[in-house]
């Protein structure tokens, strides 16, 4: 008897997993109805989705077609200006002096399992001074040097508490270095203030002096693009700690977090790995769909685009790009997209939509296709070679659920030829 229901439960148990395994996501139909009661003004449903057309990722501007690996860098470079000069803006490169200076360093870090480095990274620049912090804790047990998640926080500085008094699901350093990964973290207030008025107090008076906020110009780069200029030269420091792998940096954020971590992945190649955690509108989204959060809406925050990016509010059909072309700037590197069932805002599906249409970049290194209908259901990360994307359960937020499946990735794509090639 007990042996029958056994075989029963297991067949039963076998049966859901197969049908889960086959499972396509959509949206729960109560979260779209509680939105559409919440902001009605808003696209909630597929069935509202406008047709539209993608730019082309492979024809030139010149309406020339890339076929091969060896022709990528030129179109790279013209969508790389395009999203420069319409979406993100212009950032500096190094300043004129860089040093890295250490503030603290304990080996006994977690009960001896992590050695913390805290690091300020200083700039000097026409007279003028900035200053920031990076994080780390190295996992003791290393052999060689370790690879490295970087979070580029969005949140309070007590998601990321060197002293490990204060723990947070957002940065799950202890599991993180449970599983042979060092762990970073960079506070983005610190590069520029999340706010409309201050974000120019920070790196970007390091370079500009004391413009004003109206005379800078269309193309300046605001708070996205300062935030991912710290996780540059977080990078620089990488590549002089000869305990973290260089190769193996993966780039993380979340939301506005997120949308800054695909765009630094996109203007520095030393990202092995880039991550966007429901970055939404301005990250993974395509702003064609105008699903959720629109390009209008996402420009109520008039510091994070560009003065010329606001010109396409309420035009999405008008963009010289979409999303897609922002993640085919990650290619031939890893990219991974992730997205939360109850977060409609970010627009799960325009997010999975925009890595599947960076199909043809990474074909062009023979990577497998992603394709627009292999969305996977809930809780079951997909995982295409460079590429990977999870929709798990749950709202808005950067979870150890998450981080799993980024590990889970970076083990994969650490291991395989299409990395070591
Ligand atoms: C929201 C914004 C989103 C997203 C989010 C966040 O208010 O509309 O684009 O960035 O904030 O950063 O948490």
């Amino acid at each position: 008897m007990l042996r029958t229901s056994f075989i029963l439960l297991s067949m039963i148990f076998f049966a859901t997993s197969l049908f889960a395994q086959n499972s396509v996501w959509s949206a729960n139909p109560d979260v779209v109805q509680t939105q559409q009661e919440n902001r009605p003004d808003f696209i909630w449903d597929e069935t509202y989705v406008p047709d539209y057309q993608l730019p082309d990722l492979l024809t030139t501007g010149d309406g020339n077609q890339i076929e091969s690996a060896g022709q990528w860098p030129e179109r790279r470079a013209e969508i790389l200006e395009i999203f420069r000069d319409q979406m993100y803006g212009r950032r500096p490169g190094q300043p004129q002096n860089l040093s890295f200076n250490l503030i603290e360093e304990n080996p006994d870090a977690m009960s001896g399992e992590a050695t913390l480095r805290r690091i300020a990274i200083e700039s000097e620049h026409e007279g003028r001074t900035h200053e920031f912090e990076l994080t780390l804790f190295l996992p003791n047990n290393a052999v060689g040097a370790s690879p490295l998640f970087l979070l580029m926080n969005n949140r309070g500085l007590n998601n990321t508490d060197p002293t490990r008094r204060e723990k947070s699901g957002f940065w799950p350093a202890e599991e993180v270095v449970d599983r042979g990964y060092a762990i970073g973290a960079i506070q983005n207030n610190d590069l520029a203030p999340d706010d409309q008025e201050e974000f120019i107090n920070g790196v970007i008076r390091l370079f500009e002096g004391n413009v004003s906020i109206e005379d800078r110009a269309p193309d300046a780069w605001m708070a996205l693009a300062a935030w991912g200029w710290g996780a540059s030269r977080a990078m620089d420091y990488f590549e002089k700690d000869p305990d973290i792998d260089q190769e193996k940096i993966a780039l993380l954020g979340h939301s506005r977090g997120g949308k800054a971590s695909l765009w630094a992945g996109a203007e520095d190649e030393r990202f092995s790995i880039v991550i966007s955690n429901e970055s939404g509108a301005g990250g993974a989204a395509l702003s064609r769909r105008q699903f959720g959060e629109t390009v209008e809406a996402v420009n109520r925050f008039t510091h994070w685009f560009t003065e010329n990016f606001k010109a396409y509010n309420d035009r999405e059909p008008d963009l010289p790009i979409d999303q897609h072309m922002l993640i085919s700037l990650i290619a031939p590197r890893a990219v991974y997209v992730a997205s939360a069932d109850e977060d409609l805002w970010a627009d799960p599906r325009g997010e999975f939509l925009a890595l599947s249409h960076a199909s043809p970049a990474y074909a062009l290194w023979n990577h497998s296709e992603i394709a627009p209908d292999e969305m996977p259901g809930l809780n079951q990360p997909l995982i295409a070679g460079p590429r990977g994307y999870h929709v798990r359960t749950g709202g808005h937020n950067l979870t150890p659920q998450d981080w799993g499946y980024f590990m889970d990735f970076a083990d994969a794509y650490f291991e395989s030829t299409e990395f070591s090639d």
